[in-house]
């Protein structure tokens, strides 16, 4: 079988921990043993004394079948490509939200620039029968980039986060420049047929090209700007199985017995999120806060947890949000603590996927709000967590593309913070037999699509 060489932005080296890379890193991992392959990308690194780009050579490491080349940023890239143009830019237009853009002509120059420099430095690792596999926002115009230097290798692409509907990509100066080169692919992936359509508006309204196929059967064509290629929905999923282990394993822990502990038999909600505004963590502070004004009687009865580490940090809006939530936290434990009950219980750090698996499975509810998200695993891993014969309610945001997949969730508005509340309500009430059957539902489509699933038919697509 041909070689896979896979790019993403940040890649885990072999000498990295996987139960902290998480699920996506794993399962790459795996696809990348199984037949060979490269993996390149960002090192994570800022070389201080590097200033011309072009001296920064990749570093490789080998494990295995898999090979790594991974490239350092010197500190003007890594402003204007990563911190710039990629999180204050493309991040909050895919999210949309056009009022925190930042767009400035040298970031996106800069942005364009890296791109260039890795198609460089990846062509001369490259075979002629190598399938090559694009992650994410930061990597759009890389293939295009691959296609200047004469690469004809099959080239796909999986945009983790949302692709803006075309009134919204139309904001940034430069979206046509970003779709033509993204139509040097040879297969797109998006998270859901929402995302599939809203390219395929652009293809047709902006770009004058043609749609056809099953858009709903992950089998649609597009052409336009000379090229044909193929698009289609492939919402990832998770490690099922792993997560039903780890939760069983993580119940049992110090940790969660500590938790346990803590709370002297008070139901638990729990938020678990990176720190960021697409999330809408302080919506679900604020339904929060309303419950507890509105419904007395879950006063000294309920914890809400929210576990969100730091990300982002040296983005402005990232340290705008931060102390946001520091005052919402105050305001609502101001309000309503009593001598011997917190309401909320704010936590800025990461934990291992088995202790947060163990925490999932004692929350009575995950509550999973973002305003706008790609997939959203952490809704899927905690369904996954729940214990079968007494399972905890998952609220979900309809702006999540998991909430096409959850239908077993109470599917919530995240703007109507009085009907978050009201769901919570519902959710810390329900009786066990209708939390049994929305789990079951849920957790048949979670052991139907797991990530293993979702890399494999994005990669037999690739190849056919
Ligand atoms: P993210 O925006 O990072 O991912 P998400 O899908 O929720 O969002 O994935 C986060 C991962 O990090 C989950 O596996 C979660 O368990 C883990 N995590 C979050 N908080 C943590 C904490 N405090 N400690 C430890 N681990 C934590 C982007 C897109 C999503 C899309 C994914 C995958 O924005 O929409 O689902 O990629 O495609």
């Amino acid at each position: 079988m041909a070689r896979l060489v896979v790019v993403s932005n940040r890649v885990a080296m072999p000498r990295e921990r996987l139960s902290r890379a998480g699920g996506l890193a794993v399962a790459l991992r795996e696809a990348l043993q199984s037949q060979g392959g490269l993996w390149f990308g960002w090192s994570g690194e800022v070389n201080e004394q590097a200033t011309a780009p072009d001296r920064l050579a990749p570093r490789h490491a080998r494990q295995g079948r898999v090979e790594y080349a991974v490239l350092d940023l010197t500190p003007e890239e890594h402003r204007q490509f990563y911190l710039e143009f990629a999180n204050a830019t493309l991040w909050p237009l895919c999210h949309y939200r056009l009022g925190l853009i930042n767009f400035n002509r040298a970031s996106w120059e800069g942005y364009l620039a890296v791109n260039a420099r890795f198609a460089e430095q990846l062509v001369p690792l490259l075979r002629p029968d190598d399938v090559i596999w694009i992650h994410d926002y930061h990597f759009i115009p890389l293939a295009a980039e691959l296609r200047r230097r004469g690469v004809q290798n099959r080239i796909g692409f999986f945009l983790h986060i949302p692709f803006p509907a075309p009134e919204v990509l139309a904001a940034l100066p430069g979206h046509e420049r970003l779709v033509r080169d993204l139509c040097a692919y040879d297969l797109i992936g998006f998270q859901t047929i929402g995302d599939v359509r809203a390219l395929s508006e652009y293809i047709l309204h902006e770009a004058g090209g043609t749609v056809s196929g099953d858009l709903d059967g992950a089998d649609g064509h597009i052409t336009a700007y000379g090229r044909s290629l193929r698009i289609g929905a492939f919402p990832i999923g998770i490690d099922t199985e792993e997560f039903v282990r780890m939760a069983v394993a993580g119940a049992g822990s110090a940790e969660t017995r500590r938790l346990t502990e803590s709370l002297v038999g008070r139901s638990l909600v729990i938020g678990v999120d990176r720190l960021d505004y697409s999330k809408g963590i302080p919506q679900r502070f604020e339904a929060f806060h309303h419950l507890l004004g509105a419904r007395p009687e879950h006063r000294g009865k309920v914890t809400f947890m929210q576990i969100a580490p730091i990300s982002r940090g040296e983005v402005a809006q990232y340290r705008k949000l931060r102390n946001e939530l520091d005052g919402l936290t105050g305001r609502i434990n101001g309000k309503f603590a009593e001598f011997d009950w917190v309401p909320v219980r704010y936590l800025n750090k990461a934990f291992s996927r088995e202790t947060l698996a163990g925490f999932y499975r004692h929350a009575r509810v995950g509550f999973v709000t973002p305003l706008r998200d790609g997939m959203n695993l952490v809704a899927k891993e905690y369904v996954a967590s729940q214990d079968p014969d007494d399972p905890g309610v998952l609220v979900l945001s309809r702006f999540a593309g998991a909430a096409r997949e959850m239908q077993g969730a109470l599917i919530v508005n995240p703007y109507d913070s009085e009907a978050l509340a009201e769901a919570l309500d519902r959710a810390l009430t329900m009786p066990r037999d209708e939390r049994r059957s929305r789990w079951e539902s849920m957790m048949a489509v979670l052991r139907a699509n797991t990530i293993t699933h979702w890399r494999e038919r994005f990669l037999s697509q690739l190849r056919a």
